[in-house]
């Protein structure tokens, strides 16, 4: 047997034994690769999600409001700095992951290519996103790969605030008068199938599955997912009186799920491949960001150089 077979093989049966791989660990080069781009991807996610939040810091109804979102957008950023810290650990470095966001090679969720056009928008993503977004990042604390789950322990308890303030939102203008139950009735008729693409495409086409499962990274498919999220979340919005925006949803009690109806797909891969209604935006918005950061960056890249030299001198 060859060494490579051997290592492999070895490598597989930690896996199966529920080991977790750590970064001095050997591991195969596409175990490698395939949790770089997860990972980054969704660092990346993370970072330009909060751009259709911050587009209603100036205008939350109240400074109660104002502080949650501020706080909240402000746990988003932290997320994202987890995440590209346990991307580098697999030897990458944060400058090159960046540069693939920014010039387009590497992807982001494509739910954060949506605008939030009212106040109920930011209960909606709280509902729907960081609702969905729990959904698929619990079952990530138990990946394999021992940085990336413990960066999403801390990550699920803040989403899980976070589901609950949008819910909270929602739940408070569904109650109020008919133009605010209208309100959170058009930002639900708006942000329901995006929410349900976040989860990626069918089991049949998402091309990295299988890989993922076999070495537990990911440990529950894409639809198997989404269907938690539909059962879970049609219950919310019945409580709060709103209605779910798809006239095929139906409780199968054989199955004991709903079914629902098909999800444009078409749309999906139009916005994954940079043609949504705020891709350009995002990403200028996130290529301006960068480089009014340019001198922070220089400052510090400085200031460490000076340290270090003085720490030499000594
Ligand atoms: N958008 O083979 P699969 C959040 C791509 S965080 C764009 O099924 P995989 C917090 C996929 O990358 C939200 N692209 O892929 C927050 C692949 O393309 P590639 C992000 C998508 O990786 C809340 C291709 O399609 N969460 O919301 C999407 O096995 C509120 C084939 O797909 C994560 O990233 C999509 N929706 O499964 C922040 C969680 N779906 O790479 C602010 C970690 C698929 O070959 C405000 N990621 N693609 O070029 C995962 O669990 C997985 O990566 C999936 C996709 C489940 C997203």
């Amino acid at each position: 047997m060859s060494d490579v077979k051997n290592l492999e093989e070895r490598f597989q049966e930690r896996i199966d034994d529920e080991q977790k791989i750590e970064p001095r660990d050997w591991m195969p080069d596409k175990y490698r690769q395939n949790l770089i781009r997860q990972i980054s991807q969704h660092a990346h996610s993370e970072v330009v999600g909060m751009l259709p939040e911050g587009n209603w810091i100036s205008r939350a109804p109240s400074l109660r409001r104002k502080a949650i979102l501020l706080a909240k957008i402000q746990d988003e950023a932290g997320h994202g700095l987890y995440l590209y810290s346990a991307a580098e650990t697999l030897g990458v470095g944060r400058d090159q992951l960046i540069d693939q966001l920014l010039t387009g090679k590497a992807k982001y969720s494509s739910i954060f290519n949506y605008p939030s056009l009212s106040w109920a928008d930011i209960g909606a993503i709280g509902w729907l996103v960081d609702g969905a977004a729990i959904m698929n990042q619990v079952m990530l604390t138990r990946t394999s790969y021992g940085p990336y789950a413990r960066a999403m322990v801390r990550i699920c308890k803040e989403e899980s605030f976070h589901q609950r303030q949008g819910y909270e939102i929602m739940s408070v203008l569904a109650s109020g008068t008919e133009e605010q139950k209208a309100m959170a009735q058009d930002a639900l008729d708006r942000w329901w199938w995006p929410s349900l693409m976040m989860f990626g495409p069918n089991d049949a086409d998402s091309a990295h599955s299988a890989e993922s499962m076999k070495w537990k990274i990911k440990r529950e498919s894409n639809d198997e997912l989404r269907q938690r999220f539909v059962d879970r979340t049609v219950q919310q919005a019945e409580t709060i009186g709103l209605t779910v925006p798809d006239p095929d949803l139906k409780w199968n009690e054989e199955r004991g799920h709903y079914d629902f109806g098909p999800i444009d797909w078409d749309e999906f891969w139009n916005v994954v491949k940079g043609n949504g209604p705020c891709n350009r935006d995002r990403m200028k918005a996130r290529r301006e960001a960068h480089e009014n950061g340019r001198w922070v960056r220089e400052a510090a890249a400085a200031h460490a150089a000076k340290k270090a030299a003085r720490k030499t001198a000594a």
